[in-house]
């Protein structure tokens, strides 16, 4: 065995995507449509005026990913379920559809067979737009029940081929875009040139707090009624989880990069770890926050097996001294707190990337990684992590595949990884956005995601970015062997 290693044998390396960014077929076997294939058909809201309705073929084309991604010497992958595929009515005691059960089933077992272990995400943003109609989706609470009821069929239908479950992905994300900035399906803002309907003043907080019931109902059920004593058997909420550096050592810019963190992700892990939310939060929201009841609050603490983060860049904060600018996506929410990709001497922390709120910062994640195991003493899974290369998306797709930007971003905060693990932090999986390029929600297919590259004018034909094999060698070199087995076999088992 490897003395030098320095990720175990057990470790999970992988890649993410979810079910409404690469699935495409939107009407396949009886698939109802979700509020993405609705919001997406107008072509203002999408920076390319694309829909999500092709993806990446993935419902087409998933025995060709799946062995590719089996060449990128993976052993674990995050997938989504479509919850308007398996419930197409969305509600309590619908049909479950037995082709779409069919269809998840054979992608599980294709895993399986090639030594790939799913970690599956019950819900990526997509669920049916009936649910949105009838009751305005996670603004009502009746959306527990129905969430409840089609986790059930999920855990009933898959439940032997899968042992890693995420309830819901990024519910900060989901609340902030969904119903405050209206960049995001179903696009509800204050702002009425984005939006007919929506309060951005309190809507979020609500559909947040109905987020956190509704996985801690889920985790509640699968707890009793699923785990069956299979210690294996784990479930987690997945938290977004940038991380916010004070400008200086001032008390106001420390205080001001707590309120970062509480606001954004605070405001999902404290609950599910301690049963509330943080003061901070409560002091900024005032009676626009949602109260947690005494039972409510035993019911969501704890409701979490591991902490679960997506994780992208980081940011120097300090306290707002310029007029706040509405559409800017992070201030919005705490008015009073200024974010910045420059220090206090005026020097940029990192070049541009793709998009505008991604840098390569891996310092930060090391910072972050070392403050979610003081805070919440669980081990912490990296549910994804990437970035998109500067003008990826307008170079031509021989000089995209030298993605040598996205192969620093990764190799860089793999290493930061590495360091806090030899530290004593107990990180268990790595799992990079994305495996192929897909639909980046209000970007539309032109933000560049993946380690593979999808032809989207040419049959949507796939080619391996260069960062696809160096991850692989990464891995490979600081992975341990099992002992006892040689090299080959001992990479190979570890996927069993
Ligand atoms: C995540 N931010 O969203 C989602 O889980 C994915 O579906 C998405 O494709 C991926 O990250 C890349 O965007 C995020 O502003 C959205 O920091 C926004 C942020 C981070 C993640």
């Amino acid at each position: 065995m490897s003395t030098t290693a320095t990720f175990p044998s057990d470790f999970f390396f992988g890649y993410a995507t979810a079910s409404a960014q690469v699935e495409g077929a939107p009407n396949a076997d009886g698939k109802s449509p979700s509020i993405w294939d609705v919001w997406s058909h107008d072509p203002s809201h999408i920076k390319d005026g694309k829909t999500v309705d092709a993806g990446t073929g993935f419902y087409e084309k998933w025995r060709e990913d799946i062995a590719l991604m089996k060449s990128y010497g993976v052993n674990a992958y995050r997938m989504s379920l479509s919850w308007p595929r398996i419930v197409p009515s969305g509600k309590k005691g619908g049909e479950a559809n037995a082709k779409a059960i069919a269809w998840y089933r054979d992608v599980l077992l294709e895993l399986k067979a090639n030594g790939i272990t799913p970690f599956v995400t019950l819900y990526h943003w997509d669920h049916p737009q009936s649910l949105q109609e009838e009751y305005g989706g996670w603004l009502s609470e009746k959306m527990i029940v129905d969430f409840e009821y089609y986790s059930r069929v999920c855990f009933e239908n898959f439940g032997d081929l899968v042992e890693n479950w995420f309830t819901i992905n990024e519910p900060n994300i989901h609340s902030m875009h969904g119903y405050k900035t209206g960049q995001q399906a179903p696009g509800r803002s204050s702002d009425r040139k984005i939006s007919p309907e929506g309060d951005s003043s309190v809507e979020h907080l609500v559909v947040g707090h109905h987020l956190l019931l509704a996985h801690a109902t889920v985790v509640k059920m699968y707890r009793e009624e699923f785990k069956k004593g299979n210690e294996k058997r784990q479930i987690a909420l997945v938290v977004n989880a940038n991380w916010g550096e004070p400008m200086d050592d001032t008390p106001e810019s420390i205080l001001a990069a707590q309120v970062f963190f509480d606001c954004n992700s605070g405001w999902f892990s404290d609950p599910i770890v301690f049963g509330d939310y943080p003061q901070t939060l409560k002091d900024i929201c005032g009676d626009k926050l949602p109260q947690f009841t005494e039972e409510e609050k035993k019911l969501v603490k704890g409701s979490t097996d591991f902490i679960a983060i997506n994780h992208y860049t980081t940011m120097m904060i300090k306290k707002r001294t310029t007029p706040l600018d509405p559409s800017d996506q992070w201030n919005s929410f705490v008015p009073d707190i200024e974010t910045s990709f420059f220090d206090k001497d005026g020097k940029e922390i990192a070049p541009e990337a793709g998009l505008i709120w991604c840098r390569t910062v891996p310092w930060g994640f090391g910072k972050l990684l070392d403050y979610l195991w003081k805070r919440y003493q669980l081990p912490i899974y990296i549910s994804e992590n990437g970035i998109t290369c500067p003008n990826e998306n307008d170079i031509p797709r021989e000089e995209a595949l030298h993605d040598d930007f996205r192969i620093n971003y990764f190799t860089t905060y793999c290493d930061q990884m590495a360091l806090k693990i030899s530290e004593g932090v107990p990180i268990k999986c790595y799992l990079a956005w994305a495996f192929t390029d897909n639909y980046e929600w209000q970007e539309g297919y032109s933000a560049r995601f993946g380690v593979t590259y999808i032809d989207y004018e040419d049959g949507l034909k796939r080619y391996p970015k260069d960062s696809a094999w160096a991850l692989k060698k990464y891995f490979e070199e600081r992975t341990a062997k099992e002992e006892g087995i040689n090299d080959e076999e001992g990479r190979d088992r570890r996927c069993d």
